[in-house]
Protein backbone atom coordinates (compact mmCIF):
# COMPACT_ATOMS: atom_id res chain seq x y z
CA UNK A 1 0.00 0.00 0.00
CA UNK A 2 1.54 3.34 -1.22
CA UNK A 3 1.82 6.23 1.54
CA UNK A 4 -1.09 9.01 0.44
CA UNK A 5 -3.49 11.33 1.98
CA UNK A 6 -5.99 8.43 2.59
CA UNK A 7 -3.47 5.86 3.69
CA UNK A 8 -1.98 7.89 6.67
CA UNK A 9 -4.14 6.44 9.21
CA UNK A 10 -2.46 3.35 8.75
CA UNK A 11 1.42 5.00 9.88
CA UNK A 12 2.27 3.56 13.16
CA UNK A 13 2.43 5.96 15.96
CA UNK A 14 6.37 6.93 16.14
CA UNK A 15 6.29 8.30 12.52
CA UNK A 16 5.64 12.16 13.32
CA UNK A 17 3.45 13.83 10.61
CA UNK A 18 2.27 17.48 9.78
CA UNK A 19 -0.38 18.70 12.03
CA UNK A 20 -2.10 20.80 9.97
CA UNK A 21 -4.84 21.40 7.01
CA UNK A 22 -3.10 21.65 4.33
CA UNK A 23 -5.59 22.23 1.41
CA UNK A 24 -6.07 25.21 3.32
CA UNK A 25 -2.97 26.12 2.64
CA UNK A 26 -2.16 28.57 -0.17
CA UNK A 27 0.31 27.75 -2.57
CA UNK A 28 2.73 30.55 -1.15
CA UNK A 29 6.31 28.85 -2.40
CA UNK A 30 7.44 27.75 -5.66
CA UNK A 31 10.48 25.96 -5.52
CA UNK A 32 12.54 25.00 -9.06
CA UNK A 33 14.68 21.86 -8.87
CA UNK A 34 11.74 19.68 -6.27
CA UNK A 35 15.21 16.76 -5.73
CA UNK A 36 15.95 15.40 -2.44
CA UNK A 37 17.49 18.07 -1.35
CA UNK A 38 15.25 20.51 -1.08
CA UNK A 39 12.75 17.56 0.57
CA UNK A 40 15.04 17.46 3.56
CA UNK A 41 16.05 21.16 3.61
CA UNK A 42 13.46 23.82 2.80
CA UNK A 43 10.16 21.79 2.28
CA UNK A 44 11.31 20.70 5.82
CA UNK A 45 11.32 23.91 7.30
CA UNK A 46 8.04 25.59 5.39
CA UNK A 47 6.37 22.45 7.17
CA UNK A 48 7.70 23.30 10.50
CA UNK A 49 6.27 26.89 9.89
CA UNK A 50 2.85 25.64 8.81
CA UNK A 51 2.45 22.91 11.70
CA UNK A 52 3.59 26.40 13.96
CA UNK A 53 0.89 28.02 12.52
CA UNK A 54 2.35 30.15 9.66
CA UNK A 55 0.03 30.11 6.75
CA UNK A 56 0.14 30.30 3.24
CA UNK A 57 3.52 28.52 2.32
CA UNK A 58 2.51 25.17 0.89
CA UNK A 59 5.00 24.98 -2.30
CA UNK A 60 4.26 23.71 -6.07
CA UNK A 61 7.63 21.68 -7.04
CA UNK A 62 8.84 22.22 -10.80
CA UNK A 63 11.09 19.77 -12.25
CA UNK A 64 12.91 20.75 -15.26
CA UNK A 65 14.75 17.99 -16.81
CA UNK A 66 12.91 14.63 -15.58
CA UNK A 67 9.27 13.64 -14.68
CA UNK A 68 10.62 10.96 -11.94
CA UNK A 69 9.81 13.22 -9.15
CA UNK A 70 6.33 14.06 -10.59
CA UNK A 71 5.66 10.11 -10.83
CA UNK A 72 6.89 9.91 -7.27
CA UNK A 73 5.09 12.44 -5.12
CA UNK A 74 1.70 13.24 -7.47
CA UNK A 75 0.22 9.96 -6.70
CA UNK A 76 1.13 10.25 -3.19
CA UNK A 77 -0.85 13.67 -2.47
CA UNK A 78 2.82 15.15 -2.42
CA UNK A 79 2.92 13.71 0.54
CA UNK A 80 6.68 12.00 1.34
CA UNK A 81 8.49 10.64 4.54
CA UNK A 82 11.90 12.31 5.60
CA UNK A 83 14.39 10.22 7.76
CA UNK A 84 16.70 11.30 9.91
CA UNK A 85 19.49 8.63 10.30
CA UNK A 86 22.18 8.69 13.10
CA UNK A 87 24.15 5.56 14.78
CA UNK A 88 21.36 3.17 14.70
CA UNK A 89 18.48 5.56 15.25
CA UNK A 90 16.14 6.58 12.26
CA UNK A 91 13.19 8.64 12.90
CA UNK A 92 10.88 9.71 10.51
CA UNK A 93 8.34 12.73 9.89
CA UNK A 94 5.82 12.77 6.64
CA UNK A 95 5.77 16.08 5.50
CA UNK A 96 2.93 17.71 3.94
CA UNK A 97 4.18 21.15 2.23
CA UNK A 98 4.48 19.99 -1.00
CA UNK A 99 0.66 20.34 -2.37
CA UNK A 100 2.37 19.18 -6.45
CA UNK A 101 4.94 18.56 -8.72
CA UNK A 102 4.86 20.22 -11.96
CA UNK A 103 6.84 18.84 -14.88
CA UNK A 104 7.97 22.05 -16.82
CA UNK A 105 8.25 20.58 -19.94
CA UNK A 106 4.85 19.37 -20.35
CA UNK A 107 2.92 22.49 -18.03
CA UNK A 108 4.39 25.64 -19.02
CA UNK A 109 1.46 27.57 -18.72
CA UNK A 110 0.75 26.16 -15.17
CA UNK A 111 4.35 26.64 -13.87
CA UNK A 112 4.35 30.57 -15.04
CA UNK A 113 0.62 30.67 -13.78
CA UNK A 114 1.59 29.46 -10.46
CA UNK A 115 4.52 32.15 -9.90
CA UNK A 116 2.12 35.20 -11.04
CA UNK A 117 -0.31 33.93 -8.77
CA UNK A 118 -1.04 36.75 -5.37
CA UNK A 119 -0.38 34.00 -2.96
CA UNK A 120 3.09 33.64 -4.18
CA UNK A 121 5.85 35.20 -2.58
CA UNK A 122 8.57 33.28 -2.78
CA UNK A 123 10.33 31.63 -5.92
CA UNK A 124 13.45 29.08 -4.47
CA UNK A 125 15.87 27.14 -6.52
CA UNK A 126 17.79 24.12 -6.25
CA UNK A 127 18.52 23.65 -9.86
CA UNK A 128 22.55 22.86 -9.07
CA UNK A 129 25.82 24.80 -10.08
CA UNK A 130 24.72 24.34 -13.73
CA UNK A 131 21.06 25.03 -13.67
CA UNK A 132 22.28 28.62 -13.52
CA UNK A 133 23.58 28.90 -17.59
CA UNK A 134 26.12 30.41 -16.61
CA UNK A 135 29.21 30.90 -19.49
CA UNK A 136 32.90 30.08 -18.51
CA UNK A 137 33.27 33.90 -18.17
CA UNK A 138 30.60 34.35 -15.67
CA UNK A 139 27.73 35.47 -17.50
CA UNK A 140 24.70 33.68 -19.07
CA UNK A 141 24.33 31.72 -21.67
CA UNK A 142 21.65 32.44 -23.15
CA UNK A 143 21.17 28.73 -25.10
CA UNK A 144 21.54 27.00 -22.09
CA UNK A 145 19.03 29.48 -19.90
CA UNK A 146 16.39 28.79 -22.49
CA UNK A 147 16.44 24.99 -21.20
CA UNK A 148 17.14 25.98 -17.64
CA UNK A 149 13.72 28.14 -15.53
CA UNK A 150 14.98 31.61 -16.76
CA UNK A 151 12.26 31.37 -19.53
CA UNK A 152 9.27 30.31 -17.18
CA UNK A 153 10.46 32.98 -14.66
CA UNK A 154 11.26 35.72 -16.91
CA UNK A 155 7.31 35.14 -18.63
CA UNK A 156 5.91 34.95 -14.83
CA UNK A 157 7.28 38.33 -13.82
CA UNK A 158 6.12 39.92 -16.92
CA UNK A 159 2.46 38.88 -16.17
CA UNK A 160 2.57 39.99 -12.39
CA UNK A 161 4.32 43.58 -13.81
CA UNK A 162 1.60 43.74 -15.98
CA UNK A 163 -0.97 43.01 -13.49
CA UNK A 164 -0.20 44.97 -10.75
CA UNK A 165 0.74 42.58 -8.16
CA UNK A 166 3.96 42.55 -5.90
CA UNK A 167 7.41 41.76 -6.38
CA UNK A 168 8.85 37.97 -5.39
CA UNK A 169 11.47 37.05 -3.19
CA UNK A 170 14.03 35.13 -5.12
CA UNK A 171 15.77 32.31 -3.27
CA UNK A 172 19.21 30.37 -4.55
CA UNK A 173 19.49 27.30 -2.10
CA UNK A 174 22.42 26.48 -4.15
CA UNK A 175 26.13 25.82 -3.22
CA UNK A 176 27.49 29.11 -5.62
CA UNK A 177 29.80 32.06 -4.00
CA UNK A 178 27.35 34.90 -3.55
CA UNK A 179 24.70 32.94 -4.70
CA UNK A 180 21.77 35.75 -4.16
CA UNK A 181 23.78 37.94 -6.14
CA UNK A 182 24.85 35.42 -8.85
CA UNK A 183 21.38 35.18 -9.30
CA UNK A 184 20.49 38.70 -9.26
CA UNK A 185 23.18 39.36 -11.50
CA UNK A 186 21.59 36.85 -14.21
CA UNK A 187 18.30 36.98 -14.27
CA UNK A 188 18.70 40.72 -14.77
CA UNK A 189 20.53 39.35 -18.04
CA UNK A 190 18.09 37.10 -19.34
CA UNK A 191 15.80 40.07 -18.49
CA UNK A 192 17.46 42.86 -20.49
CA UNK A 193 17.74 40.01 -23.78
CA UNK A 194 14.65 38.89 -23.41
CA UNK A 195 11.78 41.13 -21.68
CA UNK A 196 13.39 44.05 -21.03
CA UNK A 197 9.66 45.90 -20.14
CA UNK A 198 10.53 43.86 -16.73
CA UNK A 199 13.84 45.90 -16.03
CA UNK A 200 12.74 48.33 -14.14
CA UNK A 201 10.13 46.51 -11.96
CA UNK A 202 12.45 43.84 -11.19
CA UNK A 203 14.92 45.55 -9.88
CA UNK A 204 12.84 47.83 -7.41
CA UNK A 205 10.52 45.16 -6.37
CA UNK A 206 12.34 41.60 -6.75
CA UNK A 207 15.25 40.78 -4.29
CA UNK A 208 17.30 38.07 -4.22
CA UNK A 209 18.81 37.36 -0.81
CA UNK A 210 22.02 34.99 -0.58
CA UNK A 211 21.62 31.73 1.54
CA UNK A 212 23.87 29.24 3.14
CA UNK A 213 21.89 25.98 2.94
CA UNK A 214 23.81 22.92 4.70
CA UNK A 215 22.43 19.38 5.40
CA UNK A 216 23.52 16.38 3.93
CA UNK A 217 21.40 14.17 1.78
CA UNK A 218 22.78 11.12 0.40
CA UNK A 219 20.99 9.92 -2.92
CA UNK A 220 18.79 6.53 -1.77
CA UNK A 221 18.16 3.45 -3.46
CA UNK A 222 15.82 0.55 -3.37
CA UNK A 223 17.26 -0.92 -0.57
CA UNK A 224 16.55 2.02 1.75
CA UNK A 225 12.95 2.11 0.39
CA UNK A 226 12.18 -1.19 1.00
CA UNK A 227 13.73 -1.33 4.63
CA UNK A 228 11.46 2.18 5.42
CA UNK A 229 8.31 0.04 4.12
CA UNK A 230 9.09 -2.52 6.23
CA UNK A 231 9.20 -0.18 9.72
CA UNK A 232 6.75 1.77 8.44
CA UNK A 233 4.12 -0.13 6.77
CA UNK A 234 3.64 2.09 3.53
CA UNK A 235 5.40 2.24 0.26
CA UNK A 236 6.94 5.54 -0.30
CA UNK A 237 8.62 6.02 -3.28
CA UNK A 238 9.40 9.52 -2.46
CA UNK A 239 11.31 9.07 0.69
CA UNK A 240 14.10 10.91 1.70
CA UNK A 241 16.70 10.47 4.05
CA UNK A 242 19.17 12.68 5.45
CA UNK A 243 21.00 13.49 8.70
CA UNK A 244 19.91 14.87 12.34
CA UNK A 245 22.01 18.42 11.73
CA UNK A 246 20.51 21.41 9.27
CA UNK A 247 21.58 24.92 8.99
CA UNK A 248 20.12 27.62 6.89
CA UNK A 249 21.25 31.17 7.27
CA UNK A 250 19.64 33.74 4.99
CA UNK A 251 19.92 37.44 4.31
CA UNK A 252 16.86 38.99 5.70
CA UNK A 253 15.88 41.07 2.55
CA UNK A 254 12.91 39.56 1.46
CA UNK A 255 10.25 41.15 -1.34
CA UNK A 256 6.94 40.43 0.92
CA UNK A 257 6.04 37.97 3.05
CA UNK A 258 8.13 35.10 4.39
CA UNK A 259 7.42 32.18 6.77
CA UNK A 260 8.40 32.56 10.53
CA UNK A 261 11.64 30.51 9.93
CA UNK A 262 13.49 32.67 12.39
CA UNK A 263 11.49 30.07 15.17
CA UNK A 264 12.68 26.92 13.86
CA UNK A 265 16.32 27.80 13.98
CA UNK A 266 17.11 29.56 10.83
CA UNK A 267 19.19 32.54 10.89
CA UNK A 268 18.28 35.70 9.46
CA UNK A 269 21.04 37.92 8.89
CA UNK A 270 22.87 41.02 7.84
CA UNK A 271 25.52 39.42 5.55
CA UNK A 272 25.52 35.36 4.61
CA UNK A 273 28.94 35.78 2.93
CA UNK A 274 30.85 34.32 6.54
CA UNK A 275 28.82 31.21 6.58
CA UNK A 276 28.41 31.14 2.88
CA UNK A 277 32.15 31.36 2.49
CA UNK A 278 32.94 28.73 5.42
CA UNK A 279 30.77 26.23 4.36
CA UNK A 280 32.13 26.12 0.97
CA UNK A 281 35.81 25.97 1.31
CA UNK A 282 35.39 23.64 4.47
CA UNK A 283 32.54 21.67 4.09
CA UNK A 284 32.25 21.64 0.96
CA UNK A 285 35.90 21.78 -0.43
CA UNK A 286 36.75 18.79 2.24
CA UNK A 287 33.68 16.89 0.99
CA UNK A 288 35.13 16.87 -2.89
CA UNK A 289 38.96 16.22 -1.54
CA UNK A 290 37.89 13.14 -0.02
CA UNK A 291 35.63 11.76 -3.45
CA UNK A 292 38.83 12.00 -5.66
CA UNK A 293 41.12 11.29 -3.39
CA UNK A 294 38.86 8.17 -1.34
CA UNK A 295 37.48 7.18 -4.66
CA UNK A 296 40.85 6.72 -6.03
CA UNK A 297 42.17 4.68 -2.90
CA UNK A 298 39.36 2.44 -3.48
CA UNK A 299 36.54 3.87 -0.76
CA UNK A 300 32.75 4.51 -1.77
CA UNK A 301 31.42 6.20 1.37
CA UNK A 302 32.40 9.64 3.10
CA UNK A 303 32.50 7.70 6.15
CA UNK A 304 35.06 5.52 5.01
CA UNK A 305 37.61 7.75 3.36
CA UNK A 306 37.62 10.00 6.79
CA UNK A 307 37.98 7.03 8.61
CA UNK A 308 41.51 6.61 6.76
CA UNK A 309 43.98 8.49 8.22
CA UNK A 310 45.75 10.35 5.72
CA UNK A 311 42.64 11.10 4.34
CA UNK A 312 41.46 12.68 7.33
CA UNK A 313 44.58 14.83 7.68
CA UNK A 314 44.51 15.74 4.10
CA UNK A 315 40.84 17.32 4.90
CA UNK A 316 41.84 18.76 8.46
CA UNK A 317 44.91 20.55 6.85
CA UNK A 318 42.25 21.72 4.03
CA UNK A 319 39.52 23.15 6.22
CA UNK A 320 42.05 24.48 9.03
CA UNK A 321 45.62 25.08 7.42
CA UNK A 322 44.39 26.77 3.91
CA UNK A 323 40.57 27.26 3.81
CA UNK A 324 40.42 28.90 7.82
CA UNK A 325 42.61 32.00 7.05
CA UNK A 326 41.01 33.17 4.14
CA UNK A 327 37.85 33.60 5.95
CA UNK A 328 36.72 36.64 7.56
CA UNK A 329 34.21 34.89 10.73
CA UNK A 330 30.98 36.68 11.96
CA UNK A 331 30.49 37.67 15.42
CA UNK A 332 30.91 34.14 17.63
CA UNK A 333 31.56 31.82 14.44
CA UNK A 334 34.17 29.22 15.59
CA UNK A 335 35.57 28.19 12.55
CA UNK A 336 38.05 25.30 15.14
CA UNK A 337 34.70 24.14 16.42
CA UNK A 338 33.15 24.04 12.83
CA UNK A 339 35.62 22.01 11.41
CA UNK A 340 35.55 19.46 14.21
CA UNK A 341 31.17 19.52 13.43
CA UNK A 342 32.42 18.63 10.70
CA UNK A 343 34.59 15.37 10.52
CA UNK A 344 32.18 14.45 12.84
CA UNK A 345 29.55 14.59 10.31
CA UNK A 346 31.30 12.87 8.13
CA UNK A 347 32.13 10.39 10.12
CA UNK A 348 28.70 8.93 10.72
CA UNK A 349 28.36 6.03 9.31
CA UNK A 350 24.86 5.75 9.03
CA UNK A 351 24.48 8.14 5.87
CA UNK A 352 26.11 6.09 3.34
CA UNK A 353 27.13 9.18 1.44
CA UNK A 354 28.73 7.96 -1.72
CA UNK A 355 31.68 9.67 -2.88
CA UNK A 356 30.42 9.36 -6.36
CA UNK A 357 27.66 11.20 -6.15
CA UNK A 358 29.96 14.33 -4.79
CA UNK A 359 32.72 13.59 -7.33
CA UNK A 360 30.06 14.38 -9.84
CA UNK A 361 30.08 18.19 -11.74
CA UNK A 362 33.60 18.82 -10.67
CA UNK A 363 34.57 21.67 -13.12
CA UNK A 364 30.96 23.44 -11.57
CA UNK A 365 32.21 22.99 -7.99
CA UNK A 366 35.99 23.25 -8.05
CA UNK A 367 36.15 26.71 -8.14
CA UNK A 368 34.55 27.92 -5.39
CA UNK A 369 35.40 24.83 -2.83
CA UNK A 370 39.09 24.56 -4.51
CA UNK A 371 40.41 27.55 -6.08
CA UNK A 372 39.54 30.62 -4.41
CA UNK A 373 41.22 29.04 -1.38
CA UNK A 374 44.37 28.57 -3.14
CA UNK A 375 44.16 32.04 -5.07
CA UNK A 376 44.00 33.35 -0.75
CA UNK A 377 47.34 31.22 -0.24
CA UNK A 378 49.39 32.29 -2.85
CA UNK A 379 48.55 35.86 -2.54
CA UNK A 380 49.19 35.67 1.17
CA UNK A 381 52.67 33.35 0.99
CA UNK A 382 51.05 30.13 2.31
CA UNK A 383 51.23 26.85 0.75
CA UNK A 384 48.32 25.00 -0.16
CA UNK A 385 49.26 21.14 -0.56
CA UNK A 386 46.15 19.79 0.44
CA UNK A 387 44.16 21.22 -2.71
CA UNK A 388 46.63 20.67 -4.88
CA UNK A 389 46.61 16.63 -3.61
CA UNK A 390 43.05 17.09 -4.24
CA UNK A 391 43.37 18.87 -8.06
CA UNK A 392 46.12 15.90 -8.93
CA UNK A 393 43.19 13.31 -8.05
CA UNK A 394 40.77 15.30 -9.74
CA UNK A 395 43.16 14.71 -13.07
CA UNK A 396 43.70 11.12 -12.34
CA UNK A 397 40.18 10.94 -12.58
CA UNK A 398 39.39 12.48 -15.66
CA UNK A 399 42.70 10.38 -16.92
CA UNK A 400 40.99 7.69 -15.74
CA UNK A 401 37.80 8.52 -18.30
CA UNK A 402 35.38 6.21 -17.15
CA UNK A 403 32.57 6.99 -14.57
CA UNK A 404 32.84 10.92 -15.10
CA UNK A 405 29.85 12.50 -14.76
CA UNK A 406 30.35 16.44 -16.04
CA UNK A 407 28.66 19.19 -18.08
CA UNK A 408 31.93 19.00 -19.42
CA UNK A 409 33.23 15.63 -19.48
CA UNK A 410 32.90 14.40 -22.50
CA UNK A 411 35.89 17.26 -23.59
CA UNK A 412 38.03 16.76 -20.73
CA UNK A 413 38.56 13.27 -20.99
CA UNK A 414 39.40 13.04 -24.56
CA UNK A 415 41.77 15.89 -23.91
CA UNK A 416 43.50 14.28 -21.05
CA UNK A 417 43.60 11.04 -23.05
CA UNK A 418 44.49 12.56 -26.43
CA UNK A 419 46.98 15.59 -25.69
CA UNK A 420 47.44 14.58 -22.29
CA UNK A 421 47.77 16.25 -18.96
CA UNK A 422 49.54 19.75 -19.78
CA UNK A 423 46.52 19.99 -22.49
CA UNK A 424 44.04 19.26 -19.67
CA UNK A 425 45.51 21.82 -16.98
CA UNK A 426 46.00 24.51 -20.12
CA UNK A 427 41.81 24.04 -20.99
CA UNK A 428 41.41 24.46 -17.62
CA UNK A 429 43.31 27.49 -16.41
CA UNK A 430 44.77 29.32 -19.21
CA UNK A 431 42.71 28.70 -22.68
CA UNK A 432 44.18 27.01 -25.44
CA UNK A 433 43.24 27.75 -29.03
CA UNK A 434 42.30 30.97 -28.48
CA UNK A 435 39.13 29.42 -26.53
CA UNK A 436 38.01 31.34 -23.05
CA UNK A 437 39.70 28.84 -19.85
CA UNK A 438 36.98 26.92 -18.31
CA UNK A 439 38.09 28.51 -14.68
CA UNK A 440 39.33 32.41 -15.93
CA UNK A 441 41.16 33.90 -13.21
CA UNK A 442 42.65 31.53 -12.21
CA UNK A 443 45.70 31.12 -13.93
CA UNK A 444 48.12 32.07 -11.36
CA UNK A 445 47.94 28.86 -9.97
CA UNK A 446 49.41 27.25 -12.95
CA UNK A 447 53.15 27.08 -11.21
CA UNK A 448 51.00 24.80 -8.30
CA UNK A 449 50.14 22.30 -10.99
CA UNK A 450 53.62 22.07 -12.35
C1 LIG B 1 28.24 17.74 -1.55
C2 LIG B 1 27.07 18.59 -1.11
O1 LIG B 1 27.45 16.57 -3.45
C3 LIG B 1 28.22 17.44 -3.04
O2 LIG B 1 28.99 18.02 -3.80
O3 LIG B 1 29.44 18.36 -1.19
O4 LIG B 1 25.89 18.22 -1.69
C4 LIG B 1 26.92 18.59 0.42
O5 LIG B 1 26.55 17.34 0.91
C5 LIG B 1 25.91 19.62 0.86
O6 LIG B 1 26.26 20.88 0.35
C6 LIG B 1 25.81 19.66 2.39
O7 LIG B 1 25.03 20.73 2.78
Amino acid sequence: MRLAPDTLHHLPPQVERFGYDRHAQALGIVHFGIGAFHRAHQAWYADRAMAAGDEGWAISGVSLRSPDVAAQLNPQGGLYTLTERSGNAANSRVIGAIREVLFAPEQHEAVVARIADPACHIVSFTVTEKGYARAADGSLDLAAARQSFYPLLGEALARRRAAGLAGVTLLSCDNLAHNGAVLQRLMSEWIEAEAPAVADWFEHYCTCPSTMIDRIVPRSGGEDLDDLEARIGLRDEGAVFTERFSQWVIEDRFAGRRPRWGRHGVQLVADVAPYETAKLRMLNGAHSLLAYCGLEAGYRFVHEAVADRRLRELATRLMIEEALPSITPAPGQDLHAYADQLLTRFADPALRHRLDQIAMDGTQKIPQRWLDTAIHCVRTGRRCDAIVAGLAAWIRHIEQGTAVDDPHGETLVALAQGEGRAALVAHCFDGAAGRAPLWPGYTRLLPLLR
